[in-house]
């Protein structure tokens, strides 16, 4: 089976996990420049500031902001459409609230995007990948303060104007949704900055954050649209299906809610207005926010023009015994394991079914192109000799993951854009700090502790995800 021949296939990284560099040319400190490595399952340690005698993965990451372009010749030898970044939004402006962006920084990605054109590599760009200036934490808690949108929008506007005529596909916030996982405090602080205090009601403040960050979002679009229609601006959600973990009524209802609950902010995105029972729900619980008319007017004024979504696992959910509110959704106490699927070595469920489960109900509900934007598995690769790596449980979960992609394009008629695995190249894990946790084509020397040439080697999945793109997905 093929897809079509302008299909945009690539890979993806984000700034902070690949670029390193962290305080070269201007760069001010940004939220991934304070969190430490952790084991497997641990979450990341957010230090105070960056403490002498800790190991911060992210200060060198994989120095893709030097090696860039070695690096890019690689994808473009891959034969990479387009390649998905991040603009890590404290090389732009340092601190977040100045009043001009910094010039030194805005260059590089300049140098960046023209090396991708050399080899005709669309690059697709994510305005917020995991990081925001750290200065925005500390002066003002992140995305819990309008100042924060505002400071984004300016950003974002900065970059948008700047790069227009280089970058025609763009993502607003990634993962947007992983805010409802609020109870970690590992994914509030990537997602928006903030970090929950004793006492307060944790996802009474990640909906805070989380409107603040749709407006700003859509304000972005609607800049965006005027300034040149040409561009393309999509949102960007984790494609996590939720299933019942039975057919018990009750089990069914709480996945649908879960579904709700994950996906409100893609409805909100696409559709420009949030879904009838969050407002309800929100009202329900009592939580005080600041929503104000204006921001629902322009919800309506930036809907995006595509919507682009990780694909990594699908999860199962139940009902608890005697649970009646079924307007609770806690992904960190709401999911149970299920035993259909298998699971990675970081315990992620592997499901490429679910894909086409994802792209179909994306379909049906947003009536919008879709993009994959990240889709892979986090393995431990072994070097063998003369720099070999035969990462071939790499290329099984790509293939099968491609195989369903291709039936929902070819059998259901999904719009399908394009394709971007995750990663293009090896990087620093974003959950774990970890760069034993690999999903690159490209293997990277560098070890967990920072030791490591960085030297880069082309695994087996290199030269077979060459020849499918070669083949236009016909030959897995
Ligand atoms: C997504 C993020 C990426 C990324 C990937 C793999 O959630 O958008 O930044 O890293 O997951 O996750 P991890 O690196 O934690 O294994």
């Amino acid at each position: 089976m093929q897809v079509p021949k302008n299909f945009l296939w690539g890979g993806a990284i984000a700034a902070h996990q690949a670029e390193g560099a962290y305080n070269v040319d201007g760069k001010g400190l940004s939220v991934a420049d304070v969190m430490t490595a952790a084991g497997n399952f641990d979450e990341r340690r957010i230090t105070d500031g960056v403490k002498t005698g800790e190991f911060y993965p992210n200060h060198e990451g994989v120095d893709f902001y030097h090696q860039y372009p070695g690096d890019v010749k690689l994808f473009a030898e891959m034969g990479f459409k387009c390649f998905r970044t991040s603009i890590a939004w404290s090389r732009i402006f340092p601190q977040g609230d100045e009043d001009e962006p910094n010039e030194a920084g805005l260059k590089f990605y300049d140098r960046l995007f023209d090396e991708c054109h050399k080899y005709n590599i669309e690059p697709v760009v994510t305005l917020s990948h995991f990081e925001m200036p750290y200065h925005l934490v500390t002066e003002y808690g992140g995305f819990r303060s309008r100042k924060v949108l505002d400071a984004f929008v300016k950003f974002a506007k900065v970059v948008i104007d700047r790069y227009q005529h280089k970058v025609k596909y763009w993502l607003t916030f990634n993962e947007i949704n992983n805010q409802t996982n609020y109870d970690r405090a590992f994914t509030l602080f990537t997602n928006s900055g903030v970090q929950v205090h004793e006492g307060e009601n944790a996802e009474a403040v990640m909906y805070q954050a989380a409107h603040y960050e749709v407006v700003a979002s859509a304000q972005v679009v609607a800049f965006a649209h005027q300034l040149n229609p040409d561009l393309l601006v999509g949102a960007m959600v984790a494609f996590s299906p939720v299933y019942p973990a039975t057919d018990k009524p009750d089990d069914v209802l709480k996945a649908q809610r879960a579904m709700q609950a994950r996906f409100w902010f893609s409805d909100v995105q696409v559709e420009g207005r949030y879904p009838s029972w969050l407002r309800k729900y929100q009202a329900a619980k009592k939580f005080d926010l600041d929503i104000t008319d204006e921001d629902l007017a322009s919800l309506k004024k930036g809907r995006v023009d595509y919507l682009g979504f990780s694909y990594y696992m699908s999860f199962a959910t139940a009902a608890k015994p005697d649970e009646d509110d079924y307007y609770s959704y806690n992904e960190a106490k709401d999911l149970v394991t299920n035993k259909f699927v298998p699971q990675s070595d970081w315990g992620w469920q592997v499901d490429p079914k679910g894909l086409r489960y994802a792209l179909n109900w994306m379909n049906d509900r947003y009536h919008l192109p879709l993009f994959i934007v990240e889709n892979g598995i986090g393995a431990i690769d072994q070097m063998e000799a003369n720099h070999q790596v035969h990462d071939n449980y790499r290329i099984k979960y790509l293939r099968d993951h491609i195989k369903q992609m291709e039936l929902a394009i070819n059998d259901d008629g999904v719009d399908v854009m394009g394709y971007t695995p995750w990663s293009a190249i090896d990087i620093v894990s974003a959950s774990t700090g970890q760069l034993s946790k690999r999903y690159g084509f490209i293997y990277v020397d560098r070890n967990d502790d920072g030791s490591g040439s960085l030297k880069r080697y082309r695994k087996d999945s290199f030269y077979w995800y060459q020849k499918v793109i070669s083949t236009h997905g016909e030959d897995l």
